[in-house]
């Protein structure tokens, strides 16, 4: 009788060390796995700003283009190669005619971003004075059918404004500012598919020029 009983305990604490073992060393492989091929993915271009899609507007406006309500009758943005920061930078005037205008990334920062989960979308933005603010999406990303958006206020300013927002779930909404919030599972299906990515560029009711630097997605926290 006793001995079964001790028999009994042994195996019982035998069980339980397995489990807690069991737990700790997946959880320690996946984390060090993640880590690893992360870094060697990243140790890439300087043009990407140490992202892993990048846009400095060094040289040129990198393929971005301006939807909404700017610009006239183009899509092409303003290029200087001065007044960013540092150097070049894009810019686009509202042509004040209703909507909201915005920034709208070129087809290298789209497809699959799986891989940028939980790491952060940074960029500069500057514009003219705002006299009459108003709130509205910030960032909106699309994927696999899905839409969510960003409220990243306060507004930028008349000089550099540098902008931090998480690539995860946190803050996120889906469609508007108004909808849900945007679930895990919503957030990395359209990472994973990822078919547009804008930066609204107009905070001002009536005329204003925004301009656009140091674009940097799937940036290490
Ligand atoms: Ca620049
Ligand atoms: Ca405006």
């Amino acid at each position: 009788m006793r001995e079964h009983l001790v028999i009994a305990v042994a195996a019982l604490a035998a069980s339980a060390c397995n489990c807690s073992t069991d737990l700790k060393t997946d959880a320690g492989s996946d984390a060090s796995t993640d880590a690893g091929s992360d870094a060697s993915t990243d140790a890439g271009s300087d043009s990407n700003l140490g992202a892993k899609v990048g846009s400095g507007f060094d040289t040129s406006d990198d393929g971005w283009t301006i939807v909404g309500d700017a610009q006239s009758q183009t899509v092409k943005p303003d290029f200087s190669g001065i007044g960013g920061n540092p150097d070049g930078l894009i810019s686009a005037k509202d042509d004040v005619a209703g909507g909201v205008w915005y920034f709208k990334a070129p087809s290298r920062y789209l497809g699959d971003n799986s891989s940028t989960y939980g790491r952060q979308l940074n960029f500069d933005l500057k514009v003219t004075p705002i006299t009459n603010p108003f709130d509205y999406s910030d960032v909106i990303l699309e994927g696999d059918g899905l839409t969510v958006v960003y409220d990243a206020s306060p507004a930028p300013g008349t000089s550099w404004t540098t902008f931090s927002v998480p690539l995860s779930e946190a803050g996120w909404k889906m469609d508007a500012l108004s909808g849900a919030a945007a679930s895990a599972a919503d957030f990395k299906r359209v990472l994973a598919h990822m078919t547009d990515f804008q930066i609204r560029g107009e905070f001002n009711t009536g005329p204003d020029t925004g301009s656009l630097d140091n674009v940097r997605f799937g940036l290490k926290p």
